[in-house]
């Protein structure tokens, strides 16, 4: 009896904490959580949640040197992000990024998605300036898709089971077989990344905008 319980419950567990994405799931990264984004370890300069002028926001630091913490990415694996995106209805992502580099003038930002059809990129990127802020919507529909690596070749098979999501800067987006970000030295701003129904639905984001790179100047600027 206990036995049969506990199974019962362990599948109950696995049911409920894999394949979540929906839409309307966002990340808001308050109270100093990183909402399950990171970078693996070890990392001396992991992500890490801090409050600006009263909003919460996820920063994101490359060093620009080989080795850990030396490239512009940051990825999830949490059940928010993670199943079937065809089902859930979500055709896109809406994030907001500020960039705060101060050694290099552009960051060219990715999303991209791992699954049992291999990694796929949506085709669309935002180029961020330094010291400005983009409202980003990446269409993520079949079509809109490009294939970098591992694997069956397989868009579908991919959005049908979603296991890994990356945010990554990159001039060079489908070079090797999974998606890595630029070896440069950047800080990223990341805030309220939302799962969406279709391109085009800015107005869901347009609330939630923030001055991203306006604050992290004048936070930069605080400290110096
Ligand atoms: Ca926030």
């Amino acid at each position: 009896m206990k036995t049969t319980l506990l199974l019962a419950c362990m599948a109950c567990l696995s049911t409920a904490s894999f394949g979540a994405i929906a839409i309307g799931n966002v990340n808001e990264f308050t109270g100093g959580s990183t909402d399950g984004w990171g970078t693996g370890n070890p990392n001396p300069n992991a992500p890490y949640s801090t409050n600006i002028e009263g909003d919460d926001l996820l920063i994101v630091t490359s060093t620009g040197v080989a080795g850990p913490g030396g490239r512009m990415i940051v990825f999830t694996t949490d059940p928010l992000w993670t199943g079937n995106y065809l089902s859930a209805g979500v055709t896109a992502i809406g994030v907001e990024m500020g960039n705060s580099d101060t050694s290099v003038d552009e960051l060219e930002m990715r999303i991209a998605f791992n699954g049992p059809g291999g990694w796929w990129m949506s085709h669309y990127g935002y180029v961020i300036p330094v010291d400005t802020e983009t409202d980003a919507l990446f269409p993520i529909s079949p079509n809109d898709m490009i294939y970098i690596g591992g694997g069956t070749v397989d868009v579908t098979a991919t959005l049908e089971a979603v296991s890994e999501v990356r945010l990554y800067s990159s001039t060079d987006p489908t070079a090797g077989t999974s998606p890595r970000g630029d070896q440069l030295n950047a800080i990223l701003g990341v805030d309220s990344i939302t799962a969406v129904p279709e391109p085009g639905t800015t107005a869901l984001l347009g609330g939630l905008a923030v001055l991203l790179s306006a604050v992290l100047i004048r936070r930069r600027q605080a400290r110096s």
